[in-house]
């Protein structure tokens, strides 16, 4: 596997493990044998999605000096600046958590090729240590207004700007200021030398390069928050892609991969965090039956959890589903297009693997 060493920018031929491809910013995803190599992903070795170009200087797997201000705003008591190096002088939280883009897996919906978007397959997702100041730590010392009902996060993007708002109720429990993954300091390239991020949310309200929390009666108005990123309701509505479905991902074998013998079958599950993952099923007979696999510890409400099973099965070809199940009882559907939205945000279905035992 080639080395990425994390002092050389992105650009050029610095990370020859993602796969690399441009659309309105950059998207680098994680290709699943490299993904799956780690219970932690290293920051290196991360997905990036970029709605616009980096600001200056963030274009880079290195860490960044602890620069700039944090203004801090709308609905509280008092407005707020403060040095992103002053954060840590506050107490210090890590936690283990899943990031997922709204959009991975959407190249799974049956109608892929009719949407505009990328079309990640697996390698949309990471299971990152974050290490930082809890939200609710900074916003008390601003004082929060009874009528404030969402945070909004503004990025430092170039280009239009992003601007994502999430309920100030969730951001007030698990929030977190983000200066460190994998305990270095957050890369460039992954928001550094501040970012939010919301365990058990999709990876689009960790707002990178934060510079702004303001504190609304309302949803942002820009169209990160309003246009995209959203799922339409039964009722005309839209909601925003927040809370992410229970899912599981297969890792082995990889698709188009030739076994013999007896065939190690394993991945990853995780949901929103709100209950753990207790079950993971295979079945390699198009569903009509399934069997357990086994599953890995709990590493946390927000982390993923690994499963595997050992499978013996005749030679020739060969389709495996997993499917996981949470405490809640909730699980996946069979087929994507149950979940259908225009945009391909949050597939989730049952994953399926072709492959080959030989003889
Ligand atoms: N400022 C800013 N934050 C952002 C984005 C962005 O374009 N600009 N993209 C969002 C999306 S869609 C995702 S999936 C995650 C990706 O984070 P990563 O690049 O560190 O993997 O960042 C989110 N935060
Ligand atoms: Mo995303």
């Amino acid at each position: 596997m080639p080395h990425t060493s994390p002092d050389r920018p992105l650009h050029g031929d610095a990370r020859d493990e993602l796969d690399y491809t441009l659309d309105r910013g950059e998207v680098l995803e994680t290709p699943q044998e490299v993904l799956r190599t780690h219970d932690l992903t290293p920051q290196a070795y991360a997905f990036v999605r970029n709605n616009n170009p980096y600001p200056p200087g963030a274009d880079t797997l290195a860490p960044v000096p602890a620069s700039g201000v944090l203004e801090i705003g709308g609905l509280v008591e008092r407005e707020l600046a403060l040095n992103v190096a002053d954060l840590d002088r506050l107490p210090r939280h890590e936690m283990e958590a899943v990031m997922q883009c709204a959009g991975n897996g959407r190249a799974f919906y049956r109608d892929a090729q009719d949407i505009d978007g990328h079309p990640w397959v697996r390698g949309g997702v990471m299971n990152g240590l974050w290490g930082g100041v809890r939200l609710a730590d900074v916003l008390g010392d601003a004082g929060i207004r009874p009528e404030a009902r969402f945070v909004t996060a503004t990025g430092a993007d170039g280009g239009c700007g992003f601007e994502k708002s999430v309920p100030l109720a969730d951001a007030l429990e698990r929030g977190l200021l983000v200066r460190t993954l994998g305990g270095e300091p957050l890369a460039g390239a992954h928001g550094g030398p501040l970012r939010l991020l919301m365990p058990g949310f999709f990876g689009t309200v960790n707002v990178k390069w934060l510079r702004r929390l303001t504190l609304t009666d309302h949803e942002s108005p820009h169209e990160a928050q309003q246009q995209r990123y959203r799922v339409v309701n039964a009722d005309g509505t839209s909601r925003p892609c927040w809370h992410q479905p229970i899912k599981s991902v297969i890792w082995s074998p990889l698709p188009g991969e030739s076994t013999t013998g007896t065939v190690l079958v394993s991945g990853v599950a995780w949901n929103d965090g709100s209950a753990p993952v207790s079950r993971v099923e295979l079945s390699v007979d198009g569903g009509a039956s399934w069997q357990d696999a086994r599953l890995g510890p709990l590493r946390g409400p927000f982390a993923w959890r690994r499963w595997d099973a050992q499978l013996t099965l005749a030679s020739g070809a060969h389709e495996v589903m997993a499917r996981a199940t949470d405490d809640l009882g909730r699980t996946q559907p069979l087929h994507g297009d149950e979940g259908w939205n225009p945009d391909g945000y949050e597939f989730h279905a049952v994953d399926r693997v072709r492959f080959t035992v030989g003889d």
